[in-house]
């Protein structure tokens, strides 16, 4: 089930509007400034497929965009995730591994809808999800405190919210979600009450910075891909913010007490190493926080791509 070896699709994506704070769509470029591409391809080879834009899907954006069921800017982020999506699904019935480069965490009900969808078409398999965050971003709208969507995307991945509306969140159909027994969480710090009760509820696997504490990281990663089993194609969703703030300032809602940024890096060396990943998120990125931190945080971002994408030390 492997995407065609060294074979990639990028896909950048200038979109804030699942969250308050402007400059999280300015990251794409400032990744890419930073020279990520180039490294995919000189250092570690791959042929790459982008087509060289960041996308902000202007033309698909809604301009009467009111609240509803308490989701700030409903429209427009189903409207951007609904194109994303479509794009993602192409990239990867193609036999690419999908790099997509946020934009804020409602990004994923873009991407993941997309692979869950190309990989039951192509191998009639399901996908797992590996989130990797300060947060659960499990809230339904009715649970959410903020009615931002970045703090929802899991909760419409896997079904927990539905919406009947085409234009916000109506397209994604079951093909689209994944099941939350194939979820994992990794870094988990601020989690909101509600969203506790959810993860309770559904029985989901998840390894907060305590459990990394008492554990390590070594052993959490073989119990995160212990209970995804081997075989598995996986999707690892990458919230910046899941590194501390130490490693990773620029970000919408930093949390302290995160993940060093060797702790980063090697989980994402783990899920490359399984041989089973198939698509890579990168969100959260905010350029312009702090702009004495931005380059720090930009280059945490490079760090974690190059590792998923099998980038080793020696
Ligand atoms: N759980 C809160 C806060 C939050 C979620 N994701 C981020 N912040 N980055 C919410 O708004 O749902
Ligand atoms: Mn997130
Ligand atoms: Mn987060």
């Amino acid at each position: 089930f492997l995407p065609t070896r060294n074979q990639l699709g990028v896909v950048a994506v200038g979109f804030s509007g699942g969250q308050c704070k402007p400059g999280v769509d300015a990251a794409p470029m400032a990744l890419i400034e930073a020279g990520l591409i180039d490294q995919l391809k000189e250092e570690l080879e791959f042929n790459v497929t982008y087509d060289g834009q960041v996308h902000a899907y202007t033309e698909a954006i809604p301009t009467e965009d009111p609240d509803y069921r308490n989701m700030k800017k409903p429209r427009a982020v189903s409207a951007v995730t609904n194109a994303l999506s479509q794009q993602v699904y192409e990239h990867s019935m193609a036999g690419r591994f999908v790099l997509t480069l946020g934009g804020d965490h409602s990004i994923a009900i873009g991407t993941i809808s997309g692979t869950a969808k190309a990989t039951r078409e192509r191998l009639g398999r399901d996908i797992a999800v590996i989130w990797v965050d300060a947060h659960a971003d499990i809230n339904t709208p009715e649970s959410s405190g903020s009615g931002n969507i970045h703090g929802m995307p899991v909760a419409f991945l896997t079904g927990l919210a539905k919406e009947d509306k085409e234009d916000t969140f109506g397209w994604l159909r079951d093909e689209h979600r994944i099941s939350v027994k194939k979820l994992v969480y990794i870094g988990l710090r601020d989690v909101d009450r509600g969203e506790k009760k959810i993860l309770r509820d559904n029985g989901i696997k998840a390894f907060s910075m305590h459990d990394i504490d008492r554990y390590g990281i070594g052993k959490v990663m073989d119990q995160a891909l212990g209970w995804i089993g081997s075989d598995t194609p996986i999707h690892l969703s990458f919230d910046i913010d899941a590194l501390d703030p130490q490693w990773a300032p620029s970000t919408g809602t930093a949390v302290r007490g995160g993940l060093t940024l060797r702790e980063g890096d090697f989980i994402a060396e783990c899920v490359a190493e399984t041989g089973s990943l198939i698509a890579l998120d990168l969100v959260e990125v905010n350029p312009s926080l702090e702009t004495e931190g931005a380059s720090e945080t930009v280059r945490a971002g490079c760090s974690i791509v190059r590792c998923a994408l099998g980038d080793t030390l020696l």
